[in-house]
This record gives C-alpha cells, sequence and structure tokens, in this order.
C-alpha cells in the first residue's frame, strides 16, 4: 500500500479504509516519516506553532476499583495519599503562575471524594474556579449521569474518562468489573451538558492492530474535542507486571492517525509514559498540548510513571517551556486555552 499517499489524502481531507489506517498505524522507514510528516503540517495548519500545557494534579490514589494495568488497583499495596482542598487550591495556583494553562483534577475513585453525589469532588472544582481561576479538567473516573449538571455548574470544562480500548472483550478483561457502555457515556454525558470529552486509548494492553484502527475510529466519532493514546507501562504488583509491551512508536503512529482523521482535535504529548524524553517524539508526531506537567516537591504521583523526572524538576513548567522553545514551538496561555474551549463548546 502506498502509505504517503494514504497520509496526503487524509491530510488533504480525503477518507481512508480500514486496511489503510491498518497500513498506516503499522507503517515504517521512509512511510513512518511521511505520516508523521503529514500529522505536523496537519497540525501547524489547524494550530500553528502555539502548544497547550495541561498540569496534572492527581491529588487522590485511593481507589475502588481494580483496573489490571494499574498500579493504583485497589488491592496493590501501596503508599496511597489525599490531599486536603485547601493543598489542591494551593498547588494548582502555583501551577498557573509558573505558565500552565490547566489544572486536569485527577483521583481514583476514591469513596471519600465520590460520597453523596461526588459532593468533595464538586466542592473542590468550584473552589478552584473560585480561587485560582484557570480552565478545569475533572478527571475522577466514571460518575452517574445525574452527576454531571453539578461538575458543570461547578465549573469543569472538560472531562476526561479514557474507554482504552473499544473490543469489549478486552475492556472486560482489563477494567475489571466495570460496565464499558456506562464509561463510553461518559463522553456522552460530559457534551450533553456542555463541557467537552476526552477519550483516549491505551497500546500494548493485548489489543491487535485491528482493534486499534477500530478503536481511533470509534473515539472520533463520539465526537471528542480531545483524544489521545498512551503506552502501556507495566505496574509492580498488577496482574499485568510480567505481560511485556510495546515499542512507544505504535503509540505515536496512533496519534498521527488521530490527526490525520479528525484536523482539529486537541492530541496530548504525554510526559507520562516517557518522561520529557518523550515529549518531542510526540509532538513531531502531531500532538498539540503537554500534559502530565507536575511542580517538583508538590510530591505529586503521576499515573503510568508515578516518579520519573518529577522531583528533579524535568516535568514542571519551566523546564518544558524552555525545551519547547529550543523545538521552535511557543507555549500557549490560559487565555489561550479558555478561547479555544470557548470556542468548542460553542459547537456542542
Ligand atoms: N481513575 C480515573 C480513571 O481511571 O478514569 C482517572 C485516572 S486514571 C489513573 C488515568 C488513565 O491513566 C487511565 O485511564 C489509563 O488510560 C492510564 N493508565 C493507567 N495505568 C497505566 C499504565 N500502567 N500505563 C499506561 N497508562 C496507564
Ligand atoms: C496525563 N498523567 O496527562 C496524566 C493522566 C488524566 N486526565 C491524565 C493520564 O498523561
Ligand atoms: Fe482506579 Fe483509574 Fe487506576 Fe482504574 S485506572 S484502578 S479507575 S485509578
Amino acid at each position: 500500500m502506498d502509505v504517503p499517499e494514504i497520509a496526503d489524502r487524509l491530510a488533504s481531507g480525503g477518507g481512508a479504509t480500514d486496511s489503510e489506517l491498518a497500513a498506516l498505524i503499522t507503517a515504517e522507514g521512509d512511510d513512518r516519516e511521511a505520516v508523521f510528516a503529514a500529522a505536523r503540517r496537519v497540525r501547524d495548519r489547524e494550530f500553528g506553532k502555539r502548544t497547550f500545557l495541561y498540569g496534572f494534579v492527581y491529588f487522590s490514589t485511593y481507589c475502588r476499583n481494580e483496573c489490571s494495568f494499574c498500579y493504583y488497583r485497589k488491592s496493590n499495596s501501596i503508599d496511597r495519599y489525599r490531599k486536603t482542598e485547601d493543598e489542591i487550591v494551593d498547588l494548582a495556583r502555583s501551577i498557573r503562575d509558573s505558565g500552565i494553562n490547566l489544572a486536569d483534577l485527577t483521583m481514583g475513585e476514591d469513596p471519600f471524594m465520590i460520597r453523596n453525589g461526588y459532593e468533595n469532588f464538586i466542592h473542590l472544582v468550584s473552589a478552584i474556579r473560585d480561587e485560582v481561576g484557570i480552565p478545569v479538567m475533572a478527571s475522577p473516573g466514571a460518575v452517574p449521569h445525574e452527576d454531571f449538571p453539578k461538575l458543570r455548574d461547578a465549573g469543569a470544562d472538560i472531562v476526561a474518562c479514557y474507554q482504552e480500548t473499544y473490543n469489549r472483550g478486552l475492556f472486560a478483561d482489563r477494567r475489571l468489573g466495570q460496565d464499558f457502555d456506562y464509561r463510553r457515556n461518559q463522553k456522552v454525558w460530559a457534551m450533553e451538558n456542555g463541557m467537552l470529552a476526552e477519550d483516549g486509548m491505551m497500546v500494548g494492553i493485548g489489543e491487535t492492530v485491528e482493534d486499534r484502527v477500530h478503536t481511533i475510529r470509534e473515539m472520533i466519532s463520539l465526537g471528542c474535542d480531545q483524544v489521545r493514546a498512551m503506552t502501556f507501562v507495566p505496574q509492580e504488583g498488577t496482574p499485568m507486571e510480567l505481560s511485556g509491551t510495546v515499542d512507544s512508536v505504535n503509540e505515536l503512529l496512533c496519534l498521527a492517525a488521530m490527526r490525520l482523521l479528525r484536523h482539529d482535535v486537541l492530541i496530548p504529548a504525554t510526559l507520562d509514559v516517557e518522561g520529557i524524553a518523550g515529549m518531542r517524539t510526540r509532538l513531531d508526531a502531531g500532538a498539540n498540548v503537554v500534559t502530565s506537567i507536575i511542580p517538583p516537591a508538590s510530591h505529586l504521583a503521576g499515573v503510568a510513571q508515578s516518579s520519573m523526572d518529577i522531583e528533579d524538576g524535568h516535568r514542571c513548567a519551566d523546564y518544558v517551556i524552555s525545551l519547547l522553545k529550543e523545538i521552535g514551538r511557543e507555549p500557549a496561555t490560559a487565555a489561550d486555552l479558555r478561547r479555544e474551549f470557548d470556542r468548542r463548546k460553542a459547537r456542542l
């Protein structure tokens, strides 16, 4: 198959069959470079050099769930923490002052935060809105339908809830005991309630290339404004500790496919898989947001990489911004992101 031709066709707004997409996300050598170059071209046409910066605030690592890939699954005997609301507000303030555009309020499905209709979580979101005033992403896990209006009223701009895979059998094996449709509906309910949504896939959790194509198509057709891929990182003490993973180039090719399929979607270059070393490759695959930026000395963890690059400051705003400038890209401001979100919300 002529992979450069497929990439160019998608870049100019044409379509592709599933087998063409499969060729695209398994491309090698010069073909692979052509895919990335097409994705960058589309990204720069849509967004210029501007890159959004999201701060990751993993404020509670308690969780009632048992996802087989996750370090924070309930039965893993690890040290856990839950920050107080005051601590989280202070963190969000320092994130804002360091030039980060958004606070991603993330937790495990923590019984303390979700009781009484997500009372404590909702309160936290409104505290960030009122006291810090930067855009907010809510990543609380799967939330009942009736609680979405409260999330919106508290000031959440975008809800993140990653399906990981649209293969139902694989989902059941990985997100043990969780309901596929309920999780899928998180994105729908967020958008119905006037918030943006982020969907995501994991790469290297036992899926086939065809599963990846199917998952990318489903995420794009749901109409989410942000989509991501993360390579699975094996975690100590979990059932998948020894299952191995795949080369992260597979993730990069999935990011490029998302960019080529929906030109103006927001796509994260996460620092949570390969640390700061992985930022450039992801941007070069067509990403336009840097996520999982974490202030040093905040005693906050990552998810896939719980500690990599955090305490030495290599996942902090200053460092990310200096590297961005080195590669000729520009950090966006919180006001830029606010405008971007408002424009997207108006389309919902
Ligand atoms: N607990 C909430 C949830 O599951 O939706 C929000 C946070 S969760 C920890 C965020 C995401 O991190 C997961 O949806 C998954 O995509 C990703 N993740 C978790 N463990 C991972 C791992 N070992 N490797 C790569 N990504 C992982
Ligand atoms: C990230 N570590 O952006 C974060 C996290 C949750 N909304 C995002 C997986 O990579
Ligand atoms: Fe809990 Fe989220 Fe980890 Fe699943 S991925 S165990 S819901 S923290």
